[in-house]
């Protein structure tokens, strides 16, 4: 009795939340309504059979409950149940999955006036590309990535050069034009998904997949990495701006072209010098660092890596932390540079700098610790040059004192944690694969012991 009660109740109490809870859909920014349907076809089909065996098992649980003048009976064969429940259950799957088999066609068959465009993946946001005035994209692969050329574009393709880059994690899209994405991972599965839209695609390395749709609200809406395997891709956020006509041109005006960007290079290297003047009494003329101040070497440095930190300094997202102390120091020297331009012009004037070779230091095992960095080469470079495409700073011909306290600073959160450093997460990790401090100095030896090549 009590059961059977319990089941109605639970029965109701189902129904309930379905109706009133506030957790819905939101509402539709696309021409989807194919997609919202089917799930409401299928919602509808599950939900009733929810409710009609639910209510059958209390039924059955209450008129067949103990009773001492009672034997239970056996029957295993019942053909004529078996076959209208063979029949009912067909009907019931097959209204499930039929629409969806339609939407697929759908899903498909992308219209023949879309406009195309790229959307690039990568641990951990988003770019964009447009095919430009002859409405082709140009060739791409993994292996033409680099500073100047973060989309990996292939300069001997013609269809590539008047390609529009978009480096930031905005897109902006043509109320009611259907456009097809075409998507592509520099590194790990990702998945592209505006809740809005309804539609989403994996993003498959090594492979081009593709999604279409038709926004059809003004708006801005939130571009997610629904992306399961792997870590933090629900920090990978990105934008889908839905313009009208004017908005959109104006945007579009804005853009490089592929040609631009690599002619591109605005940094004033004489004013860069200037800039450095007052970081000169503790990284040194030369750069080279000054384990008394607590400075680590610069020159040697990516200018893109150089450009991250001081932005991350400058915008009190590395350096913060209560326990970093040559953090904090540094963080507030990075006011001395006005704005991103100074900025970019300081790094351009420390990549310009030789790197001399910082002296050797023995305290660790170097063999050992040549095991521990298989695991760091895979982002950092077998020669610990640093990788672009995997965002790894150069170590090689780093100080060993600043690279031991900066893995320390990894391990300990006091560096990375901040929720708008993209890559310090990854740090963290990968530094707690070294589990003693014996470790870190052995591993700090080996990359001692590498030469820098610039
Ligand atoms: C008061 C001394 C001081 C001055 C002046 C100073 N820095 Fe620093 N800088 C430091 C310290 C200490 C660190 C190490 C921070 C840490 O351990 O996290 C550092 C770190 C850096 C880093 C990070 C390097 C890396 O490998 O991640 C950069 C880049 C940098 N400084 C650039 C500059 C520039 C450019 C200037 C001049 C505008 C400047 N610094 C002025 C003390 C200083
Ligand atoms: C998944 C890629 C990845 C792996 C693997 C990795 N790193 Fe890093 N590492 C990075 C990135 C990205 C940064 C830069 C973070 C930033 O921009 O703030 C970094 C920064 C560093 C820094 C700071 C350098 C500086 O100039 O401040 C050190 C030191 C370092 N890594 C050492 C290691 C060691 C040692 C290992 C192996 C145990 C390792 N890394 C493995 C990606 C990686
Ligand atoms: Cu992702």
């Amino acid at each position: 009795m009590t059961i059977a009660i319990v089941i109605i109740l639970l029965v109701i109490a189902t129904l309930l939340f379905h109706f009133i809870s506030p957790w819905w859909f939101t509402p539709l920014a696309s021409n989807w309504q194919a997609i919202d349907d089917t799930i409401n076809i299928s919602l509808w089909v599950v939900g009733t059979v929810f409710v009609a065996v639910s209510l059958f098992l209390a039924f059955v649980v209450f008129k067949y409950r103990h009773n001492k003048d009672r034997r239970a009976d056996y029957q295993p064969e019942n053909s004529k149940l078996e076959g209208w429940l063979t029949v009912v259950t067909t009907i019931g799957v097959a209204a499930m999955l039929a629409p969806g088999l339609v939407v697929w066609g759908e899903f498909i068959t992308v219209p023949k006036n879309s406009e195309i465009v790229e959307v690039v993946g990568q641990q951990w946001h988003w770019s964009y590309r447009l095919p430009g005035k002859d409405g082709k994209l140009g060739k791409t692969s993994i292996k033409l990535i680099s500073e100047d050329n973060p989309f990996g574009l292939d300069v001997n393709d013609i269809y590539g050069a008047d390609d529009l880059l978009v480096n930031s994690n905005v897109l902006h899209l043509l109320i009611d034009q259907p456009v097809k994405a075409v998507l592509r991972s520099k590194d790990v599965l990702h998945n592209f998904a505006v809740p809005q839209f309804r539609v989403k695609m994996d993003l498959v390395p090594g492979a081009v997949t593709f999604v279409w749709f038709t926004p059809t609200k003004l708006g801005r809406y939130e571009l997610l990495c629904e992306e399961l395997c792997g870590i933090a891709h629900f920090t990978m956020r990105g934008y889908i701006k839905v313009d009208s006509v004017s908005d959109y041109q104006t945007w579009l005006a804005s853009l490089p072209t592929f040609t631009q960007t690599l002619a591109r290079d605005t940094a004033n290297i004489e004013q860069g010098k200037q800039h450095y003047a007052s970081c000169v009494s503790c990284h040194g003329i030369d750069g080279q660092g000054n384990d008394a101040m607590n400075a680590p070497k610069l020159a040697g440095l990516s200018r893109w890596y150089l450009h991250r930190q001081l932005s991350y300094f400058k915008q009190k997202i590395r350096g913060q932390n209560n326990a970093d102390l040559y953090g904090q120091q540094m963080a507030a020297m990075s006011a001395l540079l006005p704005d991103d331009k100074a900025i970019e012009d300081v790094s351009a004037y420390i990549n310009s700098l030789q790197s001399i070779k910082s002296k050797p230091v023995t305290t660790g095992d170097a063999i050992k610790g040549k095991s521990f960095y298989k695991n760091c080469a895979y982002c950092h470079g077998e020669h610990a040059q640093g990788n672009f495409a995997m965002n790894a700073p150069k170590l090689a011909g780093q100080h060993a004192w600043y690279l031991k306290r900066q893995i320390n600073a990894y391990q300990q959160g006091i560096r990375g944690k901040h929720p708008a450093d993209l890559y310090g997460k990854q740090m963290i990790l990968m530094s707690k694969s070294l589990h003693d401090q014996r470790a870190v100095n052995d591993v700090v030896s080996y990359i001692n012991s590498l030469p820098s090549v610039k």
